[in-house]
């Protein structure tokens, strides 16, 4: 099955009891047994609905995957994996070009449990390798990299995460199995914030999780029926409505992060724009080779830092000013207040979340409009 074929198809046979063409919501906390130790395959919403089970295997055969697993929310899938599949006293190595929220569990929450954690640069593989240390068990990569589109080099962390007996895991948010299937360069693990491209309406939150290997999956299905952190029927329908649209509207999302980065790199405000597309990105030909198109999303530095930056949102009238990203309508962040804001100003600096650093989502309106605002905005 093809891609887009996958989108509307993988997992989502007619129901079996009904023959309804779309899976039904099964709005349902548990299922009726025939007698003791006779269940019919479903025992209770947390260990297993078919809604969220469709949505599961969808998101397998569009990784690539054997296992899918989905979760309350992107974080959700991010905690159940580390916990699922690490233990006290491990050492992560993660790229230093991660979201704010990512930041934050490492930081706050699993360095408390006992888990050792240590950045790498994003943009460089041998940043990595001289990262391993003896208790290394996970490498972990965001790649184009939140909020500056840094790419990183999935083939090479695969082969160092072999040497070093470590599961590589790479959050494929900002790129979606569209463009880009990490499990086909090497990984061990794929994420998502479901919440952005895959939902791809803003009206959801969600998690999702691509395994190849059966160890791992049951590890962290284990971890996840026994610690909870799962989404409900309504939320994984939603999630798959969205996704049979995805290949349509990356096209269409992609188109016009194309138009607006062409766009501000020619305007004297801008002091510099970041998009993986852009032959001037120092990445542009790792991300020609690992992907198949360059995402929707453009950040860019405004000359003028958090006064031109304030003036900037508040004359925009198309994009809006929020956190998050991926949706159909076209939305514009300020990482080092919002989405980054966990990260310590000394930090950010040094990984380039500046003052005048703003983030965009490009949605799939029509690009003059979109051109429009930001040529206002800027004015
Ligand atoms: O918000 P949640 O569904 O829990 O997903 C967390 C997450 C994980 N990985 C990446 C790459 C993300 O961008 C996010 C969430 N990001 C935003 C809300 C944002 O505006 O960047």
């Amino acid at each position: 099955m093809k891609f887009e074929t996958a989108l509307i198809h993988a997992g989502q046979d007619a129901d079996k009891t009904t023959g309804s063409v779309n899976i039904p919501v099964y709005q349902t906390s548990t299922y009726k047994q025939d007698g003791i130790g006779k269940d019919r395959g479903w025992e209770y919403s947390r260990t297993g609905n078919p809604t969220r089970k469709a949505l599961e295997d969808c998101i397998a055969a569009l990784e690539g995957a054997k296992y899918g697993l989905a979760f309350a929310s992107g974080l959700a899938a991010e905690s159940t994996a580390c916990l699922g599949l690490l233990r006290k006293g491990d050492h992560v190595v993660s790229g230093d070009d991660v979201y704010g929220g990512t930041y934050r569990l490492f930081e706050k929450v699993f360095r408390k449990w006992g888990l050792e954690i240590s950045y790498a640069d994003s943009k460089d593989p041998n940043s990595f390798k001289k990262a391993m240390r003896r208790n290394t068990r996970m490498i972990w990569a965001e790649t184009p990299t939140n909020p500056l589109l840094n790419i990183t080099d999935i083939a090479a962390l695969a082969d160092i995460a072999k040497k070093g007996k470590a599961i590589l895991a790479v959050d494929n948010t900002f790129a979606t199995p569209y463009f880009q299937r990490p499990i086909e360069l090497g990984a061990d693990i794929v994420v998502h914030s479901s919440t952005k491209y895959l939902g791809g309406h803003s009206d959801v939150i969600g998690g999702l999780m691509a395994v190849a290997d059966k160890g791992v999956y049951e590890e962290v299905k284990f971890h996840q029926n026994a610690a909870g952190g799962v989404p409900g029927p309504w939320d994984s329908w939603l999630t798959l409505r969205g996704m049979k649209t995805l290949a349509v509207r990356m096209k269409a999302h992609e188109a016009n992060a194309f138009a607006v980065a062409a766009f501000l790199t020619a305007h004297p405000a801008v002091a510099k724009v970041y998009y993986p597309g852009l032959e001037t990105h120092p990445s542009h030909a790792l991300a020609d080779r690992q992907m198949d198109g360059f995402g929707g999303m453009v950040s860019f530095e405004l000359k003028g830092g958090r006064a031109a930056a304030e003036a900037f949102f508040r004359k925009l009238k198309i994009f809006v000013l929020a956190e998050s990203l991926g949706g159909v309508e076209s939305l514009a962040c300020y990482p080092s207040t919002m989405t980054h804001a966990a990260i310590p100003e000394r930090d950010r600096l040094k990984r380039g979340i500046t003052a005048g650093l703003v983030r965009l989502s490009a949605g799939i309106e029509n690009s003059d409009d979109l051109i429009k605002d930001l040529d206002r905005a800027l004015k």
